[in-house]
């Protein structure tokens, strides 16, 4: 009666072994499902939003109050900016320096600018 026991208890890992091996071709199955979702669900409604707010360019004034190199802004107390819904606020640019340059603390501005994920950008500016 002691050896079928032991043949058991021998038995019983390559049981489990066999079971996690049948269940690993059902996972596989699912994973070309789930990759097909991910762009439908991904690509529409971002789309949609990057179109809207990503991208966006306006025109506004304002006078130039800090120029920083290091961080790479022009902070503008600007206007009312119809085209992007703001109110007048004084607010940090990115700027490069081919745009820095061209402005010092106190200028009176006329701007371009582009929405971007990390900020608003200058695209260009000149004194008034
Ligand atoms: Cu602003």
């Amino acid at each position: 009666m002691r050896t079928p026991t032991r043949l058991m208890i021998a038995i019983i890992p390559f049981a489990l072994a066999a079971c996690s091996e049948q269940s690993e071709p059902e996972q596989s199955e699912n994973m070309p499902m789930a990759s097909q979702d991910m762009p439908m669900n991904g690509a529409m409604p971002m789309g949609g939003q990057m179109g809207e707010a990503m991208g966006q360019m306006a025109n506004a004034q304002g006078t130039v109050t800090a120029i920083d190199d290091e961080a790479g802004t022009i902070t503008i107390d600007h206007g009312p900016v119809e085209a992007v819904d703001w109110p007048a606020m004084t607010m940090a640019f990115e700027a490069d320096e081919s745009e820095r340059m061209k402005v010092k603390v106190g200028d009176e501005v006329t701007f371009g600018f582009r929405m971007a994920d990390s900020g608003s950008e200058i695209t260009s500016i000149e004194k008034k």
